[in-house]
């Protein structure tokens, strides 16, 4: 029986007097050098991109607005005038408000910072939350990861006296108006023709912080006490450039393999004990750590709980009230998933009840009652995993404030665009916003199932755009025998890996089994033994129990196989692994 790869992988082209080029001026080995031309480096990009050193960031006076803030910000300072961060309740949002709040108090000056509610005020400036802080007497309203599309909410800001500096990475408006703010830093906004649009909200506050640091010091060495403190907040906005998976090419790699660095030797205090708290600790921390523990804990805070508190405790310096906070952070953490799972459980009953018996609608809309607004997205991101559909989940408010519309969260499939969906149907919508992947909207309840119908209509007319069987990247395929330890260390320079710098993913073709696939434990892992020309490597597979069993039904002896290869550390000993991704049997 015959088997053929679940996914449809394509292999790009090598031009090998590139690959051979790439080998000997960067002196690696044959499979790195494969795979920086895969990823269409030159010679002098690759050696960039391995080395990772601080130096090859691009000053903070490169981006656009920077100098002109810190000038202004150290004025205030000067003046003994008041600072107030208005910062996000995601990680993004709070290791930026972490950044700049740190960096004013340790430059002498007052400031304070605002965490908006996700529930009570939404994302960015708003008119209230502007007129509050006015009134609480403020001189200053710095925004980092919000702002410059709030021409309004600033140019209120002007008129109540608070001097306004807006410091954002999200896209500006189409028009290019920008806010009416004393300073605007923004990463796609060209300077001397050059942007690095894709820095995060937290890259962008630190490298304000830095040169806050230059100006203050009038010269690029900061001298040791500013030196330290720039790198623990490089250490912070580690989290946001992780946690906002921006692509994790240029800067926003440099300066995560920097900042993970410094996090590895020396955690500030609140960071330590909720590394503590997740069994982290005792490892190197890898980006996959912040993406898949750290930042969906700190994040809970934000959608569940009180995203200050998590502010809190990335500020903490004192070891009891830190552990104090990380409990917190577990406890809404674990509320958190509770909510996701319940409702995502109720989310495909309703998948069984309305769509299964009428697929021809390729676009769900499921709402129920009550539903936590916090989840809504995380819920929604689940049922394009399961169900391989756009998705709407939204929430039908509680039958006491009928007058409010359902708030919802759209996420996408590849290359459908949810955003441009909506606006299709902004007709009856009261509100929509987002991106590509992912969007906000709100909707009358009574206006549901006409939404329903049109944006299932607007998703039949462009269902070339909706193909499952979107290709799938390998970056070469490689011999066994290439897949020595030496190589897989020099490949560890590739690291961190996340968005548009994968992990290394790798074919081998005609290989074999040396010995049958074993059944691991309960969570169905199997381990194999793989072989190919005299060679022999250990592989495993996750979640594929009858993987085990289907390789040797096919009653093949010779194997194509798609991989990423890991150096396995257990108990002081060091061997290379294979992770099996797909699979298929040659006749
Ligand atoms: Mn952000």
């Amino acid at each position: 029986m015959l088997r053929k790869f679940d996914k449809n992988w394509q292999i790009p082209l090598h031009d090998s007097g590139e690959v051979e080029r790439m080998t000997r001026q960067l002196n690696v080995p044959v499979a790195l050098a494969q795979l920086l031309c895969a990823r269409k480096l030159t010679p002098e990009e690759g050696r960039r991109f391995l080395s990772s050193s601080f130096s090859e960031v691009e000053p903070p006076t490169a981006l656009f607005g920077c100098e002109k803030a810190a000038e202004l910000i150290l004025q205030g300072i000067d003046n003994n005038e008041s600072f107030v961060i208005y910062g996000d309740y995601d990680v993004d949002g709070m290791s930026a408000t972490v950044v700049l709040y740190r960096i004013i108090t340790a430059l002498g000056g007052k400031v304070n910072y605002y965490i908006p509610s996700r529930h009570d005020d939404g994302y960015g400036l708003h008119n209230h939350t502007v007129e509050n802080l006015a009134q609480q007497g403020y001189n200053w309203l710095v925004t980092v990861d919000c702002g410059i599309r709030s021409l309004e909410e600033v140019a209120l800001a002007n008129r109540l006296g608070l001097k306004t500096i807006v410091t954002d990475h999200h896209p500006p408006l189409e028009s290019g108006e920008l806010p009416p703010a004393l300073a605007v830093v923004h990463p796609a906004i060209p300077l001397n023709g050059k942007c690095t649009p894709e820095l995060s909200g937290s890259a962008v506050a630190f490298k304000l912080a830095w040169q806050l640091c230059c100006a203050k010091m009038k010269s690029a060495n900061v001298g040791d006490r500013l030196r330290n403190i720039l790198l623990e907040l490089l250490g912070i906005a580690t989290l946001g450039i992780v946690a906002d998976v921006v692509p994790l090419i240029g800067d926003n790699r440099i300066l995560t393999a920097n900042g993970l660095k410094y996090l590895r030797n020396r955690a500030p205090i609140g960071i330590m004990a909720l590394l503590q708290g997740l069994s982290l600790h005792e490892q190197p921390l890898s980006a996959e750590n912040i993406s898949y523990k750290i930042a969906p804990t700190l994040n809970a805070a934000g959608r569940v709980g009180d995203p200050n508190k998590a502010v809190e405790l990335l500020l903490s310096i004192q070891p009891p009230k830190a552990q104090s906070l990380v409990s917190l952070m577990l406890e809404w953490n674990s509320k958190r998933k509770n909510l996701e799972q319940e409702i995502s459980r109720q989310a495909e009953e309703l998948v069984k009840e309305q769509y299964l018996s009428e697929d021809d609608n390729p676009f769900l809309v499921l709402a129920g009652q009550g539903w936590h607004e916090g989840v809504l997205g995380i819920v929604a991101s689940r049922m394009v995993e399961r169900f391989h559909r756009p998705t709407i989940i939204l929430s039908i408010p509680n039958s006491d404030d009928s007058e409010k519309p359902c708030s919802g969260s759209a996420r996408s499939v590849e290359g459908f665009d949810v955003a441009a969906a909506l606006a299709h149907c902004s007709d009856i919508l009261t509100r929509h916003g987002g991106h590509k992947m992912a969007a906000g909207l709100s909707v009358r309840e009574q206006d549901i199932d006409a939404f329903r119908q049109k944006i299932n209509e607007y998703a039949k007319e462009h269902k070339a755009e909706l193909s499952t069987d979107e290709p799938e990247y390998v970056d070469a395929e490689v011999p066994l025998s290439a897949l020595t330890m030496e190589t897989l260390l020099a490949m560890e320079a590739m690291e961190p890996f996340g968005k548009e710098n994968p992990k290394p993913t790798f074919m081998a073709t005609n290989v074999g089994l040396a010995s049958a696939p074993r059944l691991l434990n309960s969570y169905g892992g199997v381990q194999f033994d793989f072989y190919q020309n005299g060679v022999t490597v250990k592989g495993v597979a996750f979640q594929h129990p009858s993987w085990a069993s289907e390789f040797v039904n096919t009653g093949s002896q010779s194997f194509d196989i798609v991989f990423q290869p890991s150096i396995n550390r257990f108990a002081g000993r060091t061997s290379v692994q294979l992770r099996l991704l797909d699979w298929q049997s040659r006749e």
